[in-house]
């Protein structure tokens, strides 16, 4: 399985929103020892950058980026239980915040970064999609947050990251919490332009980020 072809039947499935070919191909591949996580960044994620280049080039229309969205869902029922299996043992970390702005209803990416923290030992309070810059924060400061991580996937939507910023600065409280901002339209020039404490490019790198953040606290 750990052959490149086996990657590309999986992306293959993801592209034509096959749900049932993917799951198929993903209990496959755990059956042959191949990691949720490799299965998610080989096989899973080139697939939905194509699909998303795809779509941005007209050539695929809502309803098939939406089949490649449920199809990875299914996926990751499959594989989240398996992810979070390794991390289960491990002694409480410290306290996340996580959500995806307001007026962004993407959910995949962070719904990733959410279970590689929880394998990491975080204690993950997931507010969903579409959250006010406010509920962030009202939520950080209800369960004593250590870190707060908001995903945008929108050049529209990101300015909501600066929003939460903006609104922990309002509270007084900007010291209490590391802000992590990530998801495909953000940068690490856009965090440094808007004060945020980091930025994660993959799900890796948040949880390296919030490590780090604890680690120093
Ligand atoms: C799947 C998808 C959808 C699905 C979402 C389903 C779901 N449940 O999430 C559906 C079909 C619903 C959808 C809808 C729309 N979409 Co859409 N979508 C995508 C697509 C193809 C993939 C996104 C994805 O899941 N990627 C896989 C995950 C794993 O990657 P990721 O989200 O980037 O997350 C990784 C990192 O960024 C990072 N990360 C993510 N969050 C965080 C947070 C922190 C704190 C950190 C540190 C790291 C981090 O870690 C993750 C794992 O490594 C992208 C294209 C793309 N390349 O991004 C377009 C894309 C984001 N969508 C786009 C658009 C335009 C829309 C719509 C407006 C379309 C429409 N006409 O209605 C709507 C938006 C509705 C709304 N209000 O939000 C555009 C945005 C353009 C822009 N730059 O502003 C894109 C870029 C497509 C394109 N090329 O045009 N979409």
């Amino acid at each position: 399985m750990s052959d490149e072809s086996s990657f590309e039947k999986l992306n293959n499935a993801l592209i034509a929103g096959d749900k049932s070919g993917l799951e198929q191909g993903v209990g496959d591949a755990l059956k042959e020892g191949v990691t949720p996580s490799d299965i998610i960044e080989k096989g899973m994620s080139p697939g939905m950058k194509e699909v998303g280049e795809r779509f941005a080039r007209y050539e695929i229309y809502l309803p098939e980026m939406m089949m490649a969205a449920e199809a990875w869902e299914g996926a990751m029922q499959i594989l989240e239980p398996k992810l979070l299996e390794s991390g289960s043992e491990r002694k409480k970390t410290g306290r996340v915040v996580i959500g995806t702005v307001k007026g962004d209803i993407h959910s995949i990416g962070k719904n990733i970064v959410g279970a590689l923290l929880k394998m990491s030992g975080f204690e993950v309070f997931d507010l969903g999609v579409d959250v006010n810059a406010s509920a962030f924060v009202t939520k950080a400061e209800e369960v004593g947050a250590d870190i707060i991580a908001a995903s945008a996937l929108m050049s529209t939507t990101i300015p909501q990251q600066k929003s939460i910023i903006e609104h922990i600065e309002a509270r007084g409280a900007r010291g209490k919490y590391c802000v992590l901002v990530g998801g495909g339209s953000t940068s690490q020039e856009w965090a440094d332009s808007i004060g945020a404490d980091g930025y994660g490019r993959t799900a890796g790198d948040a949880t390296t980020l919030a490590l780090k953040a604890v680690a120093q606290k």
